[in-house]
């Protein structure tokens, strides 16, 4: 194969925590192959749609193709996360995506890389065919060894209920730390999860947004056979580059953030999919506000963007806005991460974890505060505590428990966070590893290189 004949298909599911990393992934490969994204639609929330749109645009050398999803009947999961239900309809849509890029594609496919939620139904399809299969696992290290070690545990444990999961020679993942929705088997990601934990083994690569010396144990496990024996080769590619896209959402944080100290303000975003209670954002408005430190906030409480229509001043207790605008600015919806991580002033992040959070914090050397919500992140905070990127008060609770993190102890730990100058310095450190992985001849990129190179052998 040369060069122009090597075409990469890369197939994301639902989430900007998804989409993000499959997007960065596209552009890093259109530099060396031909590269063709599938799209879902209609995407489940805005923020997916206009990152879409900005990037049809903006990248014209990668083929789109839109995947137009089936009606799904949802009745037996009325409850159920707007993305897993997705997850899960494109999951039974695989046979059909299959078919269509097949048929649509101009040259043929080189290799498949696809997300994690749909690995179980069209790896198996697509192997079949011949095509060499990728998985790009969006997450982190220590995640991805919990995903392929959990079916293990599953055929091995002896009682119905979940408890810890030892991982013999490696790690123990407390029940606390586990993913909620495992906890119930009757939920559609429990269904999902350990079906897609399973063809882990059956892939030619799996690339991580992570890079070698932030999680050298977990790599290290995963690569030498302790979490599964026979483990596909892990290829780290963190931390990917941010897209070159015109710039979206709250814009007036720029002109703001330029007129503060530089390594003043505490940035704090918990990501797309955790919504917050009215209870929990008071108290945390409270903890920002006593921690004396200066503060970007971004407030969520809904699952999904197009739902999140509340007023800040009805979300907030009545005064604050006025109280803190002094030294803290706070917003709703969308405001471009990346852009404020890397922006001289932004000295902390008080962070949900989300494994790209946790990863583009690493890139620009930002110290975290994390306080996991759902899903991975306990999981993700591991590295983030083990590299000295971060601290993370484990007592603090995950949504859907009845516990309410008070103000004061908020506030205390973002103090503590502000004026910890060792893990300042550190985090610094972890900027200039992560930003050398991903340059030419570090590990990073060479992983990049070493895959297209297989590609064309
Ligand atoms: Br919110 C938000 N701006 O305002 P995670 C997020 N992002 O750029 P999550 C913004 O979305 P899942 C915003 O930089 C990151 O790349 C952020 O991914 C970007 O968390 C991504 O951190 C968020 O993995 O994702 O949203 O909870 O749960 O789907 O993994």
């Amino acid at each position: 194969n040369t060069p122009s004949e090597l075409h990469v298909v890369l197939i994301p599911s639902a989430g900007m925590g998804h989409l993000n990393p499959f997007s960065r992934l596209a552009a890093t490969l259109a530099d060396h192959c031909k590269v063709t994204m599938v799209s879902n639609i209609p995407a489940v929330s805005s923020a997916e749609s206009h990152h879409l749109a900005d990037m049809f645009s903006a990248y014209p050398q990668i083929d789109f193709l839109q995947f137009e999803m089936p009606a799904y009947d949802s009745s037996d999961y009325p409850d159920a996360d707007p993305f897993f239900l997705r997850w899960e309809m494109i999951s039974q849509s695989a046979p059909d995506i299959l078919d269509y890029v097949m048929k649509s594609s101009s040259i043929p496919v080189t290799a498949f890389v696809v997300d994690i939620p749909i690995a179980a139904s069209f790896i198996p399809l697509a192997k079949n065919l011949g095509i060499p299969c990728y998985i790009m696992f969006i997450s982190t290290a220590a995640m991805l060894s919990f995903v392929a070690y959990f079916p293990t545990y599953c055929d091995t444990k002896t009682t119905a209920d979940l408890g810890d999961v030892e991982m013999p020679g490696y790690r123990t993942v407390p029940l606390a730390s586990i993913p909620g929705a495992l906890h119930d088997p009757k939920n559609l990601f429990t269904k999902q999860f350990a079906q897609n934990g399973r063809v882990l083994l059956k892939v030619d690569g799996i690339f991580v947004n992570t890079f070698q010396s932030f999680e050298e144990d977990s790599l290290a496990a995963l690569r030498d056979g302790r979490v599964q024996p026979g483990f596909p080769p892990v290829i780290t590619v963190g931390p990917l580059m941010p897209l070159n896209i015109p710039a979206s959402g709250a814009s007036d944080v720029f002109p703001w953030l330029d007129k503060q100290p530089d390594n003043s303000v505490v940035f704090v975003n918990f990501g797309n999919r955790s919504a917050m209670s009215r209870e929990q954002v008071r108290e945390l408005g409270l903890g920002l506000e006593t921690s004396g430190c200066r503060f970007l906030w971004v407030v969520k409480t809904k699952v999904l963007d197009s739902q999140d229509v509340e007023d800040l001043g009805e979300i907030l207790e009545k005064g604050y806005l006025e109280r803190v605008k002094d030294r803290g600015i706070v917003i709703k919806g969308w405001v471009e991460q990346d852009k404020v991580l890397r922006h001289n002033a932004v000295g902390g992040f008080l962070s949900h974890s989300g494994s790209n959070s946790v990863i583009e914090a690493a890139m620009y050397g930002v110290r975290m505060l994390a306080w996991p919500m759902i899903g991975d992140q306990r999981i993700n905070a591991v590295p983030v505590v083990k590299s000295g990127l971060g601290m993370w008060p484990k007592s603090w609770s995950w949504l859907g428990e009845d516990k309410i993190v008070s103000g004061k102890e908020i506030g205390e730990k973002v103090k503590e966070m502000m004026a910890d100058v060792t893990l300042f310095a550190k985090a610094r450190l972890i900027g200039e590893e992560a930003r050398k992985a991903a340059a030419p001849g570090g590990t990073s990129y060479q992983g990049l290189v070493e895959f297209v190179q297989k590609l064309k052998d």
